[in-house]
Order: C-alpha cells, then sequence, then structure tokens
C-alpha cells in the first residue's frame, strides 16, 4: 500500500542516513553561515562531514538579515565565495556587496548538501566525546527532548575533528573547557566571550581566530570571536565566509584524501 510505502520510504531512508554518519571526518556543531560554508568545502573535498542544528531550519543568523530588514553585506575579500555559492549580489560602492539573505542562506545550505555534506536539523548537541586528551566526537539529541526536559539519554557519534560554529554562545568550546579541566589555545586558557561592535576589526579578528583551540576541536564564525575575545561585527557576513572556508581549509589539509 503506498500509505506503508511512503512511511518505509523516509524511514529506511533516514536511518541509512544516519548511520552512515556514526563515523565521520568532521562533526559541525551549529548550522550558521560559518558551519555550513566549512561543510560545503569539506565535503567538495571528499571528507565525510555532517552538521548538526538545534533548529528545524538551519541558518542561523542569516536569514533575517539586520533587525528582520532580509538583505546582508558581503565585502570584496568574500565575494569568491559568493560567487562559488552562485549567489545574486548587487556592488554597493567601496568594495560592499548586497544581497537578498533568504537566497543567501539557502543557497548555502543547497551547495553544502548537493556537495554532500549531510545536514541533521533539530539536533542539540549537548556535550563531546572526550578520548585520550582528545576532542573525538559529539553527543547529540533530539531538540524537542532537550526542550521538554525528558530524562532521555542522547547518541554518540565518533569525528577525528569537531567544528564549534555555535555562534554567540560557543557552546562547544565552553562545554569542553567546563567538563574537562583542560586549558584552550587563548590568551586565558578559556572562552574570553566576545566584545562589542567594530566592524573593520571584528571581520578581521573572526579569521584570525579561526583554528585548533584543543586537539580535535576547532571554531569559526562568532564562536571563534567568543572564544578569542574578538568584536562582534553585526551584519556584514564576509567574515563568516572565509572563517568558514578557512576552517575547512584547515581540516582538509590535515584529513584530505
Ligand atoms: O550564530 P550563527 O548564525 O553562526 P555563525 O556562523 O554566524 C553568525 C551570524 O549569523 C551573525 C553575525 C554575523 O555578523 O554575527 O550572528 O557564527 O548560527 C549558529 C547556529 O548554531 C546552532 C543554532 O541553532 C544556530 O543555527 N546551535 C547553537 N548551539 C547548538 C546549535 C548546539 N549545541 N547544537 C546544535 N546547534
Amino acid at each position: 500500500m503506498i500509505e506503508t510505502k511512503v512511511s518505509r520510504g523516509i524511514i529506511s531512508t533516514y536511518f541509512d542516513k544516519l548511520q552512515e554518519c556514526l563515523e565521520l571526518d568532521a562533526a559541525i556543531v551549529g548550522g550558521g553561515p560559518s558551519g555550513i560554508v566549512a561543510a560545503y568545502y569539506m565535503a567538495k573535498a571528499g571528507l565525510k562531514v555532517a552538521q548538526f542544528d538545534r533548529k528545524l531550519a538551519p541558518g542561523g543568523g542569516m536569514w533575517g538579515g539586520a533587525m528582520m530588514f532580509n538583505q546582508i553585506v558581503i565585502q570584496e575579500e568574500a565575494m569568491h565565495i559568493v560567487k562559488d555559492f552562485e549567489i545574486n549580489h548587487t556592488p554597493y560602492g567601496d568594495g560592499l556587496y548586497t544581497m537578498d539573505s533568504v537566497e543567501s542562506t539557502s543557497s548555502l545550505l543547497y551547495h553544502a548538501v548537493h556537495a554532500g555534506a549531510r545536514i541533521f536539523n533539530c539536533y542539540s548537541v549537548e556535550d563531546v566525546i572526550f578520548k585520550d586528551n582528545k576532542v573525538s566526537g559529539v553527543v547529540v539529541n533530539w531538540t524537542p527532548v532537550l526542550r521538554e526536559g525528558l530524562h532521555v539519554d542522547p547518541l554518540n557519534i565518533l569525528a577525528k575533528v569537531v567544528v564549534d560554529g555555535t555562534g554567540h554562545d560557543s557552546e562547544i568550546a565552553a562545554t569542553v573547557a567546563r567538563k574537562n579541566g583542560i586549558r584552550l589555545d587563548t590568551e586565558t586558557g578559556g572562552v574570553i566571550g566576545e566584545r562589542s561592535l567594530d566592524v573593520a576589526s571584528g571581520e578581521q579578528e573572526v579569521v584570525n581566530g579561526t583554528k585548533e583551540i584543543y586537539p580535535g576541536l576547532y571554531v569559526c564564525g562568532m564562536a571563534a570571536s567568543a572564544v578569542s575575545g574578538t568584536p562582534r561585527m553585526g551584519p556584514i557576513f564576509g567574515g563568516m565566509l572565509l572563517s568558514g572556508k578557512k576552517v575547512a581549509d584547515q581540516i582538509i589539509a590535515r584529513l584530505g584524501k
């Protein structure tokens, strides 16, 4: 019966997809623009990569532009990435370009999945796997389970590297530091916390701060700013794209086939 076939098609292919992702090259936590860009370039390079976002619609803070005015700005330095994702753009002078934020976010997501990255929405990463003083995977649960406060254990997913792309809260770096009594590769050894807005410096520093901060744990996007204590930058997204590409390049150089 068609009714059963529809259900079986979804269940069997979904669990095939999930089983294939139990041992990854890279697990990306957070489906914001920096993490999606990272997922795309890693998948294109042949790495087995999955991305987990706690929301129904991944895309993080890019959908809404600024104050829900759904346009974003990107500077010249990141336009090669915009071109890789085939996003329409309009020059605005001074090396700046404007784009529709809905087209931008959906283009990032489409290209990442089409290139072979797996995106699991409604998944919250609540911890990491920490073995031999190395971050070795993620511990995931369904977002509704956590929202309801249900006492249900999570699942474990091994990964050679984990990327914290959780945005302003840098949740994974904070959890790793808090739970394991270790020092991160930052000035204080912990998560320093993001500073107030400065566009030029924030855009530069988010890229500088994109790196491996503990064996097996990388940071990108606003999580990198929060971890290393650099300024936020608001609705200019070039730094996010460059940070995502940088973390992908670092991981491809390490794991590339
Ligand atoms: O914050 P977010 O968009 O990440 P980003 O790539 O980009 C930042 C910009 O959007 C903007 C900005 C640019 O100038 O300042 O804010 O740094 O998206 C982070 C995503 O991570 C998800 C969350 O739902 C969001 O979509 N997320 C956060 N913590 C977890 C998580 C978690 N523990 N598990 C799963 N997803």
